[in-house]
């Protein structure tokens, strides 16, 4: 029996499923739920990219994060659009995994400033890889989820974003982020 190579990026995001069932062959779900069959772009989420972390002071900070778990930031920028300072911190020894992203607000009425009054310093979103963010954001709004944005924003490094509302995705700010 022949080992299939792995799926490229292109063809993971060019995949279609079934939600309830192939044409002609409903699924379990199909039978017992009575829906119509339909074919569903496949989201293509490639892996963790970021997980972001609410801070009122970046320096501090940073100067907390490489003391402490001694990770330090690989890149810094302001992001005037998303009204943050932000800082990402490689982990690991050759830091090419998910990183820790540090979010401050830059003004009182930003969403990271909003999410600090309501929540305090902490997790604020976790943030995913994806090939084509905006594909990605239109198998999700195809599965009923809110994205907060019509278009793709500009993110961290050049990178591409939108978000999924957070009572869409069981409380989780959730980013699509597609690399520069
Ligand atoms: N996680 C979980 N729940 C959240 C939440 C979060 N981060 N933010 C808000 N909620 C809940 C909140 O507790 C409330 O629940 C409900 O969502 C609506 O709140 O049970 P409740 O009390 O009704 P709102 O609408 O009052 O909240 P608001 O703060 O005005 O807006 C929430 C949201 C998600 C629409 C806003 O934070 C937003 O637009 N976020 C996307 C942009 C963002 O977060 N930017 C900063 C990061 S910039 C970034 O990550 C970059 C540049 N990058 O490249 O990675």
């Amino acid at each position: 029996m022949g080992v299939r190579a792995p799926l490229t990026i292109t063809e993971v995001t060019s995949l279609r499923f079934p939600v309830c069932g192939a044409e002609g062959s409903p699924a379990p779900a199909e039978r017992l739920l009575g829906k119509t069959s339909r074919m569903m772009p496949a989201v293509g989420l490639l892996r963790i990219d970021h997980v972001g972390v609410a801070v009122p002071d970046l320096d501090a900070a940073l100067a907390f994060y490489a003391e402490t778990f001694g990770l330090h930031a690989v890149h810094q920028e302001t992001n005037e659009e998303q009204g943050v300072r932000e800082a990402m911190l490689a982990v690991g020894p050759d830091g090419s995994g998910p990183r820790v992203q540090l979010l401050a607000p830059m003004s009182p009425d930003s969403a990271i400033a909003k999410f600090l009054d309501r929540s305090g310093p902490g997790l604020q979103q976790l943030a995913y890889t994806v090939a084509d963010v905006a594909a990605t954001s239109a198998a999700l709004r195809a599965r009923g989820l809110r994205l907060l944005y019509d278009e793709p924003r500009r993110g961290t490094a050049g990178s591409l974003i939108n978000f999924v509302h957070p009572k869409d995705a069981g409380g989780v700010l959730v980013e699509l982020v597609q690399p520069a």
